[in-house]
């Protein structure tokens, strides 16, 4: 019995992935770094430290110039954010979230960015939502399940009635390790050991997610 969804934000709400991108891309010019759109898949879903480190590729720079560069990244990435509004909703997102709340289905929102509630501000998503755990709630970070654990805690269910809806590789491992279902949105090469994978949320509906897990086998619903 399904009795909650987590949700990861970027790149499944929402796509502040190209946001992220672009703040990373900004920092890594002016420092004359190497990094393009491919090197940044890696950073999907992942901090701000782990995406640095990343970004590096084994460089080795103090403490306190990661922190000054990770914070002038997050000044570039917040000019971005302020300029959010409900549309920038990921097709078919409001209209899943509407479904379950008609259901009667529990709905957080489980991500690892710091800025996740200003993000959910600029979206308007509050009302549509039980809970928000973001990046400054925990100490460790997806893969860990410690994100999706303190969501559904917070929702008041079981991990093995709940589901995270994911686009990052390290977000689906993070769910399979809490012990619940997984939705994987994106290629199988990097969600494809989610219990069920789709494109995206575009026309997706409960049944048919419901569907989808059970097929899967993965678990009993
Ligand atoms: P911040 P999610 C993640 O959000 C992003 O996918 C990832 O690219 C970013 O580095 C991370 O949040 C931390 O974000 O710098 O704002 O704290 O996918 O977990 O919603
Ligand atoms: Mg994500």
């Amino acid at each position: 019995m399904i009795k909650a969804f987590l949700f990861d934000l970027d790149g499944v709400l929402t796509d502040t992935s190209e946001f992220h991108y672009r703040g990373w891309k900004r920092l890594a010019d002016e420092e004359g770094l190497a990094f393009d759109r491919a090197d940044n898949e890696a950073l999907r879903g992942v901090s701000r430290r782990e995406s640095l480190l990343l970004m590096l590729k084994g460089r080795v720079i103090s403490e306190t110039q990661m922190e000054a560069w990770m914070e002038r990244k997050n000044a570039y990435y917040l000019e971005l954010v302020e300029k959010m509004t409900p549309a920038d909703l990921l097709p078919g997102a409001m209209e899943l979230l509407s479904e379950l709340r008609a259901a009667g289905i529990k709905i957080a929102i489980a991500s690892s960015s710091k800025n996740a509630g200003l993000v959910m501000d600029r979206l308007s998503l509050a009302p549509a939502i039980d809970a928000l755990v973001d990046g400054n709630m925990v100490t460790l970070s997806k893969p860990a399940p410690d994100l999706f654990l303190k969501a559904a805690e917070l929702v008041g269910t079981r991990p093995d009635e709940s589901v995270v809806v994911e686009d990052a590789a390290a977000g689906v491992e993070a769910g399979i390790a809490g012990g619940m279902w997984t939705v994987g949105l994106g290629p199988v090469e990097r969600v494809g050991m989610a219990d069920l994978v789709i494109p995206s949320l575009e026309d997706v509906h409960l049944a048919q997610i419901l569907a989808g897990l059970e097929k899967s086998g993965h678990h009993r619903i």
